[in-house]
């Protein structure tokens, strides 16, 4: 039996890894992250960013509603497992540079991906998170021992020399199209949060954390089992993973964000596949929680059980009543504490095994 099996991001889910806030630290200011949004006008004129360990109290509260999602997951029958927990307050170096602390276990999802019969582990694009793929080895070891057909593959490490960053990214004006960021090409680098899955098809977009050469080194990589497609949201000038961008919801339909829609070429694939697009209505905060790394819309990074049930957080009643009228079972539940810990539902969650296959979902092409 395969344990290891994902092709999409709907099908039926078995086995997911959750996350957890355990002994985070706030993300260092490095190359890649050098201008953190506060998000809150009056806290940005007061504080600049914090360093060092969350508090406890802050951790206790995302852990608690991690542990809710961890009960309504096991409820549905999905079996779940969790990331060792680790001290990420400790100095992270190389021979050639160091940073204070790492960040954090939150979100495996930026981390590790499963392609089908593979797991994937991307190689990050932040210092302090050039060892975030400890944590979860226990669990790749043990799948890796059990299911004699997985594939394990790991991307290259890169150097995170001075010259993988463009930090002239933090000063210059940013204008639609440009799809200059702050990673350089020298060397492939990608999170796998910048990924979807639709069978045989990836989608894939380059962003402040995935670069071309990323993008190339995964396509030539994959070749003969997958077919990559790269996709652009040219509003979006600070792209950072596709997961509250562009939500494929169950073959055919695709939840799409009115601030970030994709250029003409990346949408041409999926008009040409009669696909249809639902643009996700306005989030119900205007701002996310202090210290959070995303954005407002964070609010369409769900988790989805099956093609026809998905976990939203509890305050998007507007995106619930949308869900609803397209058919899905939607469950609601408290989330928002987590979110400074990386991301909402799909961020901190990587699905082992779904009931799903290797179908062509676009067959015009
Ligand atoms: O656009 O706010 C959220 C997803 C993080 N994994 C954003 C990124």
């Amino acid at each position: 039996m395969s344990l290891v099996n994902s092709w999409t991001e709907w099908g039926t889910l078995e086995e997911v890894v959750v996350g957890r806030a355990d002994k985070a630290c706030f993300p260092p200011i490095e190359p890649n992250f050098m201008q953190p949004n506060l998000h809150h006008k009056q806290i940005e004129e007061w504080l600049t960013w914090p360093e060092g360990r969350k508090k406890k109290e802050v951790i206790e509260r995302a852990n608690k509603q991690l542990d809710t999602l961890v009960d309504i997951l096991e409820g549905e029958g999905v079996t779940v497992k969790r990331p060792a927990s680790v001290d990420h307050c400790v100095e992270t170096k190389t021979p050639s540079w160091s940073v204070k602390t790492q960040y954090g276990t939150g979100c495996p999802r930026d981390v590790m991906i499963t392609l089908g019969n593979i797991i994937f582990e991307s190689n990050m694009a932040k210092r302090s998170r050039f060892f975030e793929y400890l944590p979860y080895r226990n669990i790749v070891r043990d799948l890796w021992r059990r299911d004699k057909k997985m594939q394990w593959k790991v991307m290259p490490k890169a150097s995170f020399d001075d010259d993988c960053f463009d930090v002239d990214f933090w000063t210059r004006e940013k204008t639609v199209g440009d799809r200059r960021y702050t990673l350089t090409e020298k060397e492939p680098i990608m999170e796998a949060a910048d990924i979807i899955r639709c069978g045989i098809d990836i989608f894939i977009q380059k962003s402040l954390v995935t670069n071309d050469a990323g993008i190339e080194w995964l396509a030539r990589e994959l070749t003969d089992k997958f077919r990559v497609h790269k996709m652009c949201f040219p509003q979006n000038l600070n792209p950072v993973h596709i997961d509250a961008t562009f939500i494929p919801l169950r073959p055919g339909l695709c939840l799409t964000n009115p601030d970030r829609r994709p250029d003409k070429e990346s949408a041409q694939l999926w008009l040409d596949n009669d696909w249809k697009f639902i643009e996700a209505p306005q989030p119900a905060f205007d701002t996310p929680p202090p210290f959070c790394l995303c954005s407002k819309w964070l609010s369409m990074n769900m988790l989805s059980l099956s093609p026809t049930k998905v976990v939203i957080e509890e305050n998007e009643k507007p995106l619930l009543s949308l869900l609803e009228d397209n058919g899905f079972d939607v469950i609601g539940i408290p989330f928002r504490y987590v979110y400074e810990f990386g991301g909402a539902l799909h961020c901190t969650t990587w699905d082992i095994r779904r009931d799903d296959s290797c179908k062509d979902y676009f067959p015009n092409q």
